[in-house]
Formats: C-alpha cells, sequence, structure tokens
C-alpha cells in the first residue's frame, strides 16, 4: 500500500511536505482537498483538520507540516538536507523557521487579506516583513547561495513557499525592493524541476460515498 497525504495545492505546508516527500523519492498519493469541504477520511485521521496530513502504509498519522518533511528525510537524504543536524545550524534552522510560521506567518495573511486586516494599512505591514525576515533573510545570503551555505537544506524549503506566497501579493512592487539575494534564491527554487513536480495538479478527492 502507498502512503497517502492528504494536501491542498496552494498551501504552503502542503507544498514544504511535498517537497520533501518528493526530494525523498516516497511512493505517495496525493489526495487533494477543498479546504471548506474536507472529507470525513481526512478528519477522521487527524481531527485538527488542517494539511497537510500523511498516512504511512503502516498506518501512522503524522499531521504536522515538519514532521512529515522530518519522516521524509530520514528514509532518505539523497543530498543531505539534514546534514547539518546537530551542530549549530540545527538552531539556526529553529529560529528561523520559528519566525516563519509565527510571526512573518501571520504578517503574510495580514498583507494577503489587508481588508481583514484594517488595523494595519498594507504598507505598514510590508515595512514590518522587511525588518521581522525578509531583509535579515536576504543579508544571509549576501555570501552564498543558500540560508546554511552553498549547500541547500531543509530550511530553505521548509521557508521558500511562504516567502514565494508574499512575493506573490505583488511581484512587482517586490522585485523593487533591496530584496536582490533573496529574489535570486526565490527563483532558483521557482524554476526547479523539483517545484514543478511539486505543483502538478490533482483533481479533487471524494471518498466514496457508503
Ligand atoms: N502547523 C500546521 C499548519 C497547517 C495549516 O495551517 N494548513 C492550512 C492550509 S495552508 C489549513 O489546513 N488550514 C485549515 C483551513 O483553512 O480550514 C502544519 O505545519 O502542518
Amino acid at each position: 500500500m502507498k502512503h497517502i497525504l492528504y494536501s491542498y495545492r496552494r498551501c504552503p505546508y502542503a507544498m514544504r511536505a511535498r517537497c520533501a516527500l518528493i526530494y525523498a523519492n516516497i511512493d505517495f498519493e496525493i489526495r487533494e482537498i477543498e479546504l471548506r469541504a474536507k472529507p470525513l477520511s481526512m478528519l477522521k485521521l487527524s481531527p485538527k483538520a488542517t494539511v497537510p496530513v500523511l498516512l504511512t502504509n503502516q498506518q501512522q498519522v503524522i499531521d504536522q507540516s515538519l514532521d512529515i518533511m522530518n519522516w521524509a528525510l530520514a528514509q532518505h537524504d539523497p543530498d543531505q538536507w539534514l546534514s547539518e543536524k546537530g551542530t549549530a545550524n540545527q538552531e539556526i534552522t529553529q529560529k528561523w523557521i520559528g519566525i516563519n510560521d509565527g510571526p512573518f506567518k501571520q504578517l503574510l495573511d495580514q498583507y494577503k487579506y489587508p481588508n481583514r486586516y484594517p488595523e494595519q494599512s498594507q504598507e505598514q505591514v510590508l515595512e514590518l516583513a522587511l525588518n521581522i525576515y525578509l531583509l535579515p533573510l536576504n543579508d544571509r545570503m549576501k555570501h552564498h547561495k543558500f540560508l546554511l551555505g552553498n549547500q541547500m537544506s531543509m530550511l530553505d524549503i521548509a521557508i521558500f513557499p511562504f516567502v514565494r506566497q508574499f512575493m506573490g501579493v505583488d511581484s512587482k512592487k517586490f522585485h523593487q525592493l533591496p530584496l536582490k539575494e533573496l529574489s535570486e534564491w526565490l527563483n532558483f527554487f521557482i524554476l526547479s524541476d523539483l517545484f514543478n513536480k511539486v505543483m502538478a495538479k490533482y483533481p479533487i478527492w471524494r471518498d466514496i460515498e457508503t
């Protein structure tokens, strides 16, 4: 039996999980869901009702994107995305993923849906995102190609889908910002063969009515 991933194509958490699963050459089935009509089979596995959810062929349920990444890389990690585990880089990875999934994700939602967050203008949100996250990330890549050095790591993969979404809100404006290195880094992933596979389209999964 194949592993099964409940996924939503445009969700950055699901993207990072699919990146790791595809990179690790895991044979898995994608069940593309609709957020507004989640299949009962997924809710039974994971009542918290967020994607991604992985059901392994050993019937283990993994319903946090970072856990799915770590599970996939533990099976197979051909380019050593986790090679720096146990060193200072692990702390750096946790720090940046923490900012990404915490304050930056919040700013991303505010930036995407300004009408839902009238207390701050889109300009103010952009300014904050630049200061707490985007400019410091850009600085990290002034001297090497990826966030932890010249080799790609789990950190790059865990956060680029979120930065891509931020850029996508107004890509013209984004490219006028002093984020040259970050833009090149993003482009590298967006144009990669891996990302092309990650963004393949699937029909919506429907549980069979009983
Ligand atoms: N901490 C979770 C967050 C996943 C998450 O929030 N996914 C969003 C989609 S991008 C979701 O499923 N939201 C539920 C909904 O919109 O109903 C993870 O890392 O997997």
